[in-house]
């Protein structure tokens, strides 16, 4: 079913209960950020109720859509958190919207995300361990149920090179890299937080950062200061002469994590309407 048009929506997707904090801060910075559409966070049955009313309060509607399997046995890459991640195919399905930005929940915004509605019906940024392919983390996508049945029925057969979605993907959208330029998103709008250990990059961005993207497998709500993660800390600025400034990554997601917590405090929903029609679980 198709609403009127054009209607864009900032979506993202929480598969495992350990994401939901993720979702949580991510959908404050997006309300944050001033960003003047709707948001949507799809949730799969594994997250349950309490967790969907919390959702509710930074997100406007919380969607409840069913898992799709991997099929690159993602078990053997030792990654347990890949297992789900091509519902992230589901974005396909929400044609009640002309165009989606979608964030990953393990990410911030940290600027207006407006430019992005430009972009035409397929757009992402480089994936900095592999520039030649883009990172699934932020995506710009046109629903259509035709596109979503077609990447459904060629799931098992395209190739997927890290296992994950982002691999799937990158099969299916192969000419991403040599086609025109409009499809590839700056640097800006998909920024790992591993580069706030490469100084000159760091502060070429700092200042003009979209979305941060806490990827990797320690993500910031893992906690920020056990002992584990500070001699690792040491460690790295002692074999690479390689050191963060302040704020690091790390200090970004908690400081709007305490945000966050003090707008979850508040009784009112600010910005929401009292008999929000939005409960879609
Ligand atoms: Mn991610």
């Amino acid at each position: 079913m198709s609403a009127q048009y054009p209607r864009f929506a900032c979506a993202t997707l929480i598969t495992t209960p350990d994401y939901v904090i993720g979702g949580l801060v991510l959908g404050f910075s997006v309300k944050r950020s001033r960003w003047p559409h709707e948001t949507v966070a799809l949730v799969t049955p594994d997250i349950g109720r309490a967790d969907r009313e919390r959702l509710a309060r930074v997100w406007d509607r919380v969607i409840e859509v069913g898992q799709i399997g991997n099929p690159s046995r993602a078990a053997e890459w030792g990654l347990a958190s890949f297992r789900t991640v091509y519902t992230k195919l589901r974005l396909w399905e929400l044609t009640d919207y002309t165009k989606l930005v979608f964030i990953d929940a393990d990410a911030v915004v940290l600027g207006g995300l407006d430019d992005l509605l430009e972009r035409p019906r397929f757009a992402a940024a480089p994936c900095v361990t592999a520039p030649d392919q883009f990172n699934s983390g932020v995506i710009v996508l046109e629903p259509s149920l035709e596109t979503f049945a077609d990447m459904m029925s060629r799931r098992g057969e395209l190739p997927s090179y890290d296992g994950s979605d982002q691999g799937f993907l990158n099969s299916y959208f192969r000419d991403w890299y040599a086609g025109p330029p409009e499809h590839r998103l700056p640097l800006a709008y998909n920024v790992p937080r591993l580069l706030a250990y490469y100084r000159p990059a760091w502060t070429r961005l700092n200042g003009q950062i979209k979305v941060l993207h806490y990827f990797g497998p320690r993500k910031p709500w893992a906690g920020r200061s056990s002992l584990r993660g500070r001699v690792l800390q040491w460690l790295i600025a002692r074999i690479t002469s390689l050191t963060m400034d302040r704020p690091t990554p790390a200090d970004i997601w908690w400081e709007l994590h305490g945000e966050l917590e003090d707008f979850l405090r508040t009784d009112e929903q600010v910005g929401a309407p009292a008999s929000s029609p939005a409960r879609e679980f």
